[in-house]
Formats: C-alpha cells, sequence, structure tokens
C-alpha cells in the first residue's frame, strides 16, 4: 500500500471518529455548486454569485457533523484541478441543472468519469442533486435516474437522487440528511 493511501485511511478513521468530513462537490459549471453550498451555510438564496475560479473551501455544521465542502469550479478548462481532492473524501455531491436537458449527456458523462468509473471515490457514497426544481421545466428524480443511467451504472454504488432548489430550498435540507446519515452509519 502507497503511503498517499494509507495516509487517506489513516485520515478518514480519524476524522470520521470526531465527527469530521470533507466533502466533494462536483458538476458542471452553473448547476448551482456554488449557490447549493451558500445556502446550506447561511440558510439564503445568493443571486449572481460569479462562476468558481479554483475551488471554495467552506465549513458546514449539520446534525453535530463539522463538514468541510470542496466545492470545485465546473468549467472544463478547471476540471483537472478536481482530483487533487479526491483522496481523504467521505462523500461525494453531484449537482445538476435539471432544466438544462441540452447538457444531461454532459453532465452523464462527468459523473461517470469523475465518479462511478473513479478507483478513489468508489466507496464514497454519492449524493446526486436534482437542483432548480423550482424551474418548470426541470427534470425530477425518477427520469433523472433513468436518463442518467443511474439505475445501471450505480447498481454496486451507495448512492441517492434527490430533487431540490437552491434557489427555495426545496429538499436541500433532507438531501444532506441522507449524506450525514450515511456519514454516521460508516462509522459503525
Ligand atoms: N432558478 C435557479 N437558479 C439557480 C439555482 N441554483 C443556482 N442557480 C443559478 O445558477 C447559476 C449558476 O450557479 P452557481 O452556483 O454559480 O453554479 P456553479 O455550479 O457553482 O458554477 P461554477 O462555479 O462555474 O462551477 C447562477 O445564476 C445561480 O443563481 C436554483 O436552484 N434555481
Ligand atoms: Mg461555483
Amino acid at each position: 500500500m502507497s503511503f498517499m493511501s494509507s495516509f487517506s485511511k489513516w485520515l478518514m478513521k480519524k476524522l470520521r471518529a470526531e465527527k469530521k468530513a470533507k466533502i466533494l462537490i462536483l458538476g458542471l459549471d452553473a448547476a448551482g455548486k456554488t449557490t447549493l453550498t451558500k445556502f446550506v451555510n447561511t440558510g439564503v438564496f445568493l443571486e449572481g454569485l460569479t462562476p468558481t475560479i479554483g475551488q471554495n473551501i467552506d465549513t458546514i455544521n449539520f446534525e453535530g457533523w463539522d463538514i468541510t465542502t470542496i466545492d470545485v469550479a465546473g468549467q472544463e478548462h478547471f476540471r483537472f484541478l478536481w482530483e487533487i481532492h479526491y483522496p481523504g473524501c467521505s462523500a461525494a455531491i453531484f449537482v445538476i441543472d435539471s432544466a438544462d436537458i441540452e447538457r444531461l449527456p454532459e453532465a452523464r458523462d462527468i459523473l461517470r468519469i469523475h465518479l462511478f468509473n473513479n478507483p478513489v471515490l468508489e466507496k464514497v457514497p454519492a449524493l446526486i442533486l436534482a437542483n432548480k426544481q423550482d424551474l418548470p421545466s426541470a427534470i425530477q428524480a425518477p427520469m433523472m435516474i433513468q436518463l442518467l443511467n443511474l439505475h445501471l451504472d450505480m447498481k454496486d454504488r451507495t448512492f441517492a437522487v434527490f430533487d431540490c432548489s437552491a434557489l427555495t430550498g426545496k429538499g436541500v435540507v433532507e438531501a444532506f440528511a441522507w449524506l450525514v446519515n450515511q456519514l454516521e452509519m460508516s462509522k459503525l
């Protein structure tokens, strides 16, 4: 076992004992990753955030957990930066703009490359957020599962798809409650 892999295992064990977790927030640009993270942090919709450059690192306190969120830049030319954050993650969130049907194939490919077929993240629970449900054309979770092929791709993974809106807050708490439940179970 390499030094990095032993170190990452040791770190995860230590973080779990202290109810601390590092969570990666992935997704295409403009999916709503930063808006969602800020909503969880402040409880309000912050409009007009500028696209992320690099990554934003925040801490969220949720149900007794200190969760460090790494909200990465989704633009294509920044995606090579994602992989430096993979080691030591307890869970990953993948945010999708559910109203942007044209980009769903791209979202599906990026989800596959960076999450499903990524050996570094193969053991972590994956929370897929079908964001922007306030928009009338938004695709909802059951259809999203079919369109992204999740029922086949994710059959050996712990994952959930939640409808949510970082604008209204709908579904956000439920989704994070699922995530924290997964973290709790991983402590047992
Ligand atoms: N209607 C609606 N708009 C949203 C929602 N979430 C985010 N947005 C808007 O979508 C746009 C992009 O949001 P960001 O949070 O910057 O997206 P991002 O995924 O962080 O994008 P990058 O930083 O470029 O990767 C902004 O105009 C947000 O106001 C939502 O739930 N509903
Ligand atoms: Mg952002």
